[in-house]
C-alpha cells in the first residue's frame, strides 16, 4: 500500500476502533468480538510502527504510552472542583430544600448515586483528550494524564468535535476488579488495598502507567466544568450531551420536580446499593437549572445548590458461633468473634474483633448470641450490640491460661489487655518471627506465616537468630518445600543481612518502637553498640522520642536475651550499622538479581553496592528485573532471565558499572 492509502487506512481504523470502544465501554453494547477488535488494533499498531508520523494522540494504540515519571506536575483548576455538603438524615435534606426555596420558589432536582472513588477533571480540546488531573485541594490538583489514558472508558476523542470541554467525573474500581486485585496482592505477598476507593487512588497515582493499565479502573462523568461552542441550561441536559459525546455518564440520573420525589429516589438507590457493581457512599441531589445554581452560589466550601445524602453503614444480624483467642507478639490475648458468615457492604464477613475483656463485658457478648454487625468506616467489621443472648448462656471470660503454652496470664494494672508473660511461649515466638521477617522488618521474602509456623512446629526456630542457621537440607524437611524454594529462602536470609540498622531495630519488635521510631534510633546512634551503651535518658533526648518509648528501648537492650540474640545475629553476618547511604542514583529504579557464585564479591557486598547507587537487589527474576548478574554455576535464574530477555551481566561488567 502506498503512503496515501496507508494514511487513509489508519484514519479508517482509528475511527472504527474508537466507535467499537465506545460501544463496549460506554454503552455496554459490544459491536464486534474481542478477537476482531484485537486484530484491527494490531493492524493499526503495525502501521504506526512503520509510519510514526501517522500516530495521533487519540489513537486507541496510544493508551499506554510514555514512561514512568518521577512526579505529577501541578494543575491549577480554572473552575474550582468544589466538594459537597453532607446530610445524614432525610430531615437534613428537607432543610436543604427549605434553604434552596428561600431563593428559588420552584426548583427541579436531579438525583444521582454518589460514587465512592476519586474526583478527576478531563479536558478536551477540539474533541481530543489533552489533560486529566486529580481534584487535589479543589484549586490545584496533579496531572495524571498518562494514567487516565489507560482507562478504557475515557474516550481519547469525543464523538463530535467541540472547541473546548472540561468535565468532572469519579474514577473508581469496580467491586469485582477490586476482589480480583486483592486476591492477586495476597498471593504475591503484597499488602492488599483495604477497599475499592483506596485501590482506585493507589492505582491512579502510580508512577508507571503500565501498572495503572492493569488495574481495571473505570469512570463516571457527572459534571460539565467548562464548555465552549455549546450552550446548555440544565444539569440533565448536560448529562445527556455528555453521553452523546461518548462519555460514560453517571448512571440512573433522574430529574424530579420536588424534594419529596428526590427523597424517594434517594431511598430507592439506597435499597439497591449493595447490589450495584461499584461502591457508592451516598446519593447527590442537585438543582437542575444552571442559572438557578448561579443565583444560589457557594459558601467558602460547598455549592449551595447540591447536597450529598450519606447512607448509614449497613447493619446485619448474625450468630456468634465461637470466640477465638490469639496470642500476639507481646503476649497480649486478643479475642475474635467467629460469626455465621453474612454479606455486608459488598464482602462476606465471618470475623470481628472483640478487642479485650472490657469490650466483651460492656456489651455482655456471650457464645451463641445473636449480634448486630456493621463495618466501621465501611472497612472493619465490628459488633454493634447483642440482640439476644443464647439460651442458658453465661457471661464470657477470657481464658486464665495462655491458649498456646498454658502459662497463667496476667492483667497488668491500668491495662485493658491480658497478657501471657512466658518468654518461651511458642505463639509469641511465631508472632515475633513473622514480625522479624515482615516487609517493615528484615523483609525476608518467602517467610510468611505458614512457612514460619511449620518451622516453629518442627523445632527449627527458637529465636530469630536460628533463621540464619537454616540450610537447604533443613528447609527441605518441611513438606512442600523443595530445592528451589529452599534456595529462594536461603537467598532471602542472605539478602536480609545487609538490611541495615533501621530495619533490624524494627524487626526486633521492641515495644512502642515501630518503623518511625526505628528510623529515629538508627539515624541518631548509627550502630547497635551505641544504642547498647545508651541510657533511657540519652535515648529520650532524640527529637520525637517520648519517655515511654525511651524507657522501653533501654529495658529491651538491658535484657540478657537481647545481648545474646544480637551477638548471634552479628556472628551470622547481620549488619548492625545504619544502611548504606545512597552515594549516587545511577541504579535508581533498577532491580538486580544476583545468581551463581561471584568471583570477587560476596552476595552481601554486591547487594550493598547496588543499594549504594540507589538500586534494588531482588531474589527472583521477573519481567521487571533490569539486570541479572550471573556468576559461576548460575542455574534456573539465568535460564529464566534468558527466556524473558532480561539483560545478563558478568561480574566484571557489573563492577565496571559501579566504578
Ligand atoms: C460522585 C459525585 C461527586 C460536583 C460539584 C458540586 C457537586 N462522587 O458521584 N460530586 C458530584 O457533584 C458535585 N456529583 C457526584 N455524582
Amino acid at each position: 500500500m502506498d503512503y496515501e492509502n496507508t494514511k487513509k487506512r489508519a484514519v479508517y481504523l482509528r475511527n472504527l476502533l474508537n466507535e467499537y470502544s465506545r460501544r463496549y465501554y460506554v454503552l455496554d453494547d459490544p459491536a464486534v468480538e474481542d478477537s476482531e477488535y484485537d486484530a484491527l488494533q494490531r493492524e493499526l499498531a503495525a502501521i504506526e510502527t512503520d509510519y510514526p508520523d501517522l500516530q495521533t494522540p487519540d489513537s486507541p494504540t496510544a493508551r499506554v504510552g510514555g514512561s514512568a515519571s518521577g512526579m505529577f506536575s501541578p494543575v491549577a483548576h480554572t473552575v474550582r472542583m468544589e466538594s459537597l455538603q453532607d446530610a445524614f438524615s432525610e430531615e437534613e435534606l428537607w432543610d436543604f430544600d427549605r434553604r434552596v426555596r428561600e431563593t428559588l420558589p420552584v426548583a427541579e432536582y436531579v438525583v444521582e448515586p454518589k460514587i465512592d472513588g476519586l474526583s478527576v477533571s478531563l479536558e478536551y480540546e477540539n474533541g481530543i483528550f489533552r489533560r486529566g488531573s486529580t481534584r487535589g485541594n479543589g484549586d490545584v490538583g496533579e496531572d495524571v494524564t498518562a494514567n487516565l489514558r489507560t482507562v478504557r472508558s475515557i474516550p481519547l476523542r469525543l464523538a463530535r468535535e467541540i472547541p473546548f470541554l472540561e468535565v468532572r467525573g469519579e474514577v473508581y474500581m469496580p467491586k469485582k476488579a477490586f476482589a480480583e486485585l486483592q486476591t492477586r496482592q495476597e498471593e504475591n505477598g503484597d499488602k492488599p488495598f483495604k477497599n475499592p476507593r483506596n485501590a482506585a487512588a493507589g492505582s491512579l497515582r502510580q508512577k508507571d502507567p503500565r501498572i495503572t493499565a492493569e488495574r481495571s479502573l473505570d469512570i463516571f462523568i457527572f459534571n460539565i466544568q467548562r464548555i465552549e461552542g455549546e450552550t446548555i441550561s440544565g444539569h440533565k441536559q448536560s448529562l445527556d450531551l455528555l453521553r452523546e459525546l461518548g462519555l460514560r455518564t453517571i448512571p440512573e440520573y433522574t430529574r424530579v420536580p420536588s424534594m419529596q420525589q428526590a427523597v424517594e429516589c434517594v431511598r430507592s438507590i439506597g435499597k439497591r446499593r449493595t447490589g450495584l457493581p461499584y461502591d457508592i457512599d451516598g446519593a447527590v441531589i442537585k438543582v437542575d437549572d444552571l442559572h438557578s445554581r448561579a443565583l444560589l452560589g457557594s459558601t467558602a466550601k460547598y455549592p449551595k445548590w447540591a447536597v450529598a445524602f450519606k447512607y448509614p453503614p449497613e447493619e446485619k444480624q448474625t450468630t456468634l458461633t465461637d470466640i477465638e483467642v490469639a496470642v500476639g507478639r507481646t503476649g497480649v490475648l486478643t479475642p475474635t468473634a467467629i460469626l455465621e458468615p453474612v454479606l455486608l457492604a459488598g464482602t462476606t464477613v465471618g470475623r470481628a474483633t472483640l478487642h479485650n475483656q472490657d469490650f466483651i463485658t460492656e456489651k455482655d457478648i456471650r457464645l451463641g448470641d445473636t449480634v448486630t454487625v456493621r463495618k466501621a468506616g465501611d472497612i472493619i467489621p465490628e459488633i454493634v450490640s447483642v440482640c439476644a443472648h443464647a439460651p442458658q448462656s453465661v457471661p464470657y471470660r477470657l481464658p486464665e491460661c495462655c491458649p498456646s503454652c498454658g502459662a497463667k496470664v496476667v492483667r497488668e494494672a491500668d491495662e485493658a489487655a491480658v497478657r501471657c508473660v512466658n518468654p518461651e511461649c511458642p505463639a509469641q515466638l511465631l508472632r515475633n518471627l513473622i514480625h522479624f521477617c515482615s516487609k517493615g522488618g528484615m523483609d525476608m521474602e518467602g517467610f510468611g506465616e505458614a512457612v514460619l509456623e511449620k518451622m516453629v512446629e518442627k523445632g527449627m526456630l527458637h529465636t530469630a537468630a536460628d533463621l540464619y542457621r537454616l540450610n537447604s537440607a533443613k528447609i527441605q524437611a518441611i513438606e512442600g518445600l523443595r530445592e528451589k524454594s529452599a534456595q529462594n529462602l536461603i537467598d532471602s536470609v542472605e539478602k536480609s543481612k545487609s538490611a541495615g540498622l533501621e530495619k533490624l531495630l524494627c524487626a526486633l519488635g521492641i515495644r512502642h518502637v515501630g518503623e518511625k521510631g526505628a528510623k529515629l534510633l538508627a539515624a541518631h546512634f548509627g550502630d547497635i553498640d551505641a544504642i547498647l551503651a545508651a541510657s533511657a535518658e540519652d535515648i529520650g533526648r532524640i527529637d520525637g522520642f517520648g519517655g515511654v518509648m525511651a524507657q522501653s528501648v533501654a529495658d529491651y537492650f538491658a535484657l540478657p536475651g537481647t545481648t545474646d540474640l544480637l551477638h548471634q545475629l552479628r556472628e551470622s553476618g547481620v549488619r548492625m550499622a545504619a544502611a548504606q547511604a545512597v552515594e549516587d542514583h545511577r541504579f535508581s529504579g533498577m532491580t538486580f538479581v544476583l545468581t551463581g557464585t561471584l568471583e570477587t564479591l560476596t552476595r552481601t557486598q554486591a547487594s550493598a553496592m547496588i543499594e549504594r547507587f540507589g538500586g534494588k537487589a531482588a531474589s527472583s527474576v521477573s519481567k521487571k528485573t533490569t539486570y541479572v548478574v550471573a556468576g559461576e554455576a548460575a542455574g534456573s535464574k539465568l535460564q529464566k532471565a534468558q527466556s524473558l530477555g532480561v539483560p545478563i551481566l558478568t561480574e566484571s561488567q557489573f563492577l565496571q558499572m559501579c566504578q
